[in-house]
């Protein structure tokens, strides 16, 4: 397989990280680092915890979030890609370089501080509800593996009908949050629906770096219903992160190589920051005492990817897939012999005659899709699974013996269950 692993030297059309931080991102930093003492902020080690107590009035959900970089773990029958997987960088049993979104919600801040270099993909799931007002305090604690690196991070909602460029997270145009520093944004969301959020500072970068989440809000009505409407309700609910990684890329951010993104070309296929077959695998958990993230026992590769994806329910049950796409590529996802309907694409209500029934969906980068399913009734033959995958078979890299076709990719399943 041919690759192209520019070093950057040949390619001026394209405004170097550099460059960038010269022409740009320093000023956009002086700018945040001004702002942010109209914001919300406080340095790293007030005391307190996160986020600060900033408001106390019913109807506001307060959240934190940290950004750092950190290692990952792909599947371990994936074949070498030498020299860029498993990158010899990383401490066993990870073997991938990331930057990503940390949920530190209610933790001390010298607690927050000892999570710096273990960001997490994808990021944590954001829950609202209509009418609720959402404060989420995104704290930078920079790059561990690349202290060089004084990038800031933004918190872009992306789909938020009702943004205002203050707390929209693009940096060009707003604050962003400098290394050391809090911002707290504020939502006020109107509209039920699936929506995603990511960093928008060097956004290429950062977002294929893993810096990639998804939002619910819930119709005020009844947190049961995707939408204002109780043809939209459900028993379960399952969100699907899209995004896929060019290990080369993500090398070169380790190795302190630039990367020419333009010329990128996706190694695996992820859900939820995980490929198959570690989709499968169960979730982890935080450790509300220590901060860590806690894997399960036989998954210690995933301890930064905690979102599992399989999908259980039992035989009638209503499930809801809450899918986002923020990979570079459109995905054709399948799930054969099982009729999805679409309620909802990119966080808007589908009225009854908009929507369609079918077993396959295709979902665009930055797009996002409702689906909702009745899970088949349980079968003693002992067949209840029912795989969900995407239809491309170019976007799996099989394993080492070529058993299993569809390792590396975008691969799910659902378990009905007696
Ligand atoms: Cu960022």
């Amino acid at each position: 397989m041919s690759r192209e692993h520019d070093t950057g030297a040949d390619t001026p059309r394209v405004l170097s990280r550099r460059n960038f931080l010269i022409f740009g991102g320093g000023a956009i930093a002086a700018v945040a680092a001004g702002g942010g003492a109209m914001a919300a902020t406080a340095a790293p080690g007030a005391r307190g915890k996160m986020p600060p107590g900033l408001v106390d009035r019913p109807n506001v959900r307060q959240l934190a979030l940290s950004v750092t970089d950190g290692w990952a773990g792909m599947p371990r029958e994936l074949p070498v890609i030498d020299p860029y997987f498993p990158d010899t960088l990383a401490p066993a049993p990870l073997d991938t370089y990331i930057f990503g979104f940390r949920d530190v919600t209610g933790l001390d801040r010298p607690i927050v501080q000892s999570q710096a270099g273990k960001a997490q993909i994808s990021a944590p799931v954001i829950e609202a509800t209509v009418g609720e007002e959402v404060w989420i305090t995104l704290s930078n604690l920079g790059l561990l593996t690349r202290p060089d690196l004084v990038d800031s991070h933004t918190l872009h909602w992306h789909g938020f009908r009702n943004a205002i460029p203050y707390y929209d997270g693009v940096p060009e145009t707003s604050i962003s949050v400098p290394i050391g520093r809090d911002f707290t944004y504020v939502f006020r969301p109107e509209d039920a629906g699936t929506y995603m959020y990511h960093c928008h500072f060097e956004d290429v970068e950062h977002v294929t770096m893993g810096m990639t989440g998804i939002v619910f809000v819930r119709p005020a009505a009844n947190s049961a219903w995707a939408y204002d409407d109780p043809d939209t309700e459900f028993d379960v609910e399952m969100p699907i992160m899209l995004t896929e990684f060019d290990l080369a890329g993500h090398w070169n951010d380790a190795h302190i190589q630039t990367s020419d993104w333009t010329s990128y070309k996706p190694d695996v296929w992820l859900m939820n920051g995980r490929a198959y077959p570690d989709t499968l695998a169960p979730s982890g958990v935080r450790d509300d005492i220590t901060g860590d993230l806690v894997p399960q026992v036989g998954f210690e590769h995933l301890q930064y990817q905690p979102q599992t994806s399989k999908i259980r329910a039992t035989g009638g049950q209503r499930v809801l897939l809450r899918i986002a796409n923020l990979g570079f590529q459109e995905q054709t996802l399948a799930m054969p012999g099982i009729d999805l309907v679409s309620v909802g694409s990119d966080a808007r209500w589908l009225t009854p005659d908009q929507r369609t029934v079918s077993d396959t969906l295709v979902i665009g980068a930055g797009e996002s899709r409702d689906v909702i399913f009745v899970a088949p009734q349980w079968r003693p033959d002992g067949n209840n699974t029912y795989p969900l995958f995407n239809t491309d078979p170019t976007k799996y890299r099989g394993n080492l013996d070529g058993s299993d076709q569809w390792v590396g990719g975008q691969r799910t399943e659902l378990e009905v269950e007696a």
